[in-house]
């Protein structure tokens, strides 16, 4: 009886020839597959801009800010003090202005120092233009889709409806606040805080209003 009988099941068994062809074949297709995957990321990170990298160890870099260039998202650190450096207390954003990537997926964390318990219109109680909608505040995995807290400030862009109030810190800790953002189309945007804090700063660029562009 020759190689090509019949089995069977009607199906030919393949020669030993044939066996050693398919699995060159699929360690060949595995290849490819790998190599297309790869060359298509690479496409795609350069095309949007995707970053590389993680994210840095501390927070305490002067820009406040990083393009970690590459894979995962990018982190946008700010910190809010209430600097006793006048006569009355001198509320800041830091950085107050900056720029962040279009379509991207931003983390913000927004430490905010200050204790102070300031009157906000109710529509800035709430959160608006975040990944659901949400905020986690100190570390809580729970999002929160308005804050009932006292709030000391509020990131806010009026032209778009962005909103983040920021809750007052504690006697001893400041309040963290994270969120994730999309920010997808490019130009700059003026923030503001809406909460009644420092007068000074409420209209100074740089302290309770500034720029975020989005590149
Ligand atoms: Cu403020």
């Amino acid at each position: 009886m020759s190689e090509d009988a019949a089995t069977e099941s009607g199906r030919r068994r393949p020669s030993r020839d044939e066996r050693a062809i398919n699995s060159k074949v699929l360690t060949w297709g595995v290849i490819l597959v790998i190599v297309t995957g790869l060359v298509s990321w690479f496409g795609f990170a350069a095309a949007y801009g995707v970053g590389v990298g993680n994210p840095p160890s501390s927070s305490s870099s002067s820009s406040g800010n990083t393009n970690s260039g590459g894979g995962g998202p990018d982190y946008v650190y700010l910190a809010v003090n209430a600097n006793p450096d006048r006569n009355q207390s001198t509320d800041q954003f830091t950085p107050g202005n900056f720029t962040v990537p279009a379509h991207t997926l931003l983390v913000f964390t927004i430490t905010n120092y200050d204790n102070g318990q300031n009157v906000v219109p109710a529509q800035e109680t709430k959160v608006n233009g975040t990944v659901h909608n949400l905020i986690y505040v100190n570390g809580s995995t729970t999002g929160i889709s308005s804050v009932t807290t006292p709030i000391a400030h509020t990131f806010t862009i009026l032209t778009t409806g962005f909103n983040v109030p920021l809750p007052s810190a504690g006697p001893v800790s400041p309040s963290v606040v994270t969120f994730e953002a999309y920010f997808n189309d490019t130009g700059t945007y003026t923030w503001q805080c809406m909460a009644q804090c420092d007068p000074w700063s409420m209209g100074q660029a740089g302290y309770m209003t500034g720029t975020l562009t989005v590149a």
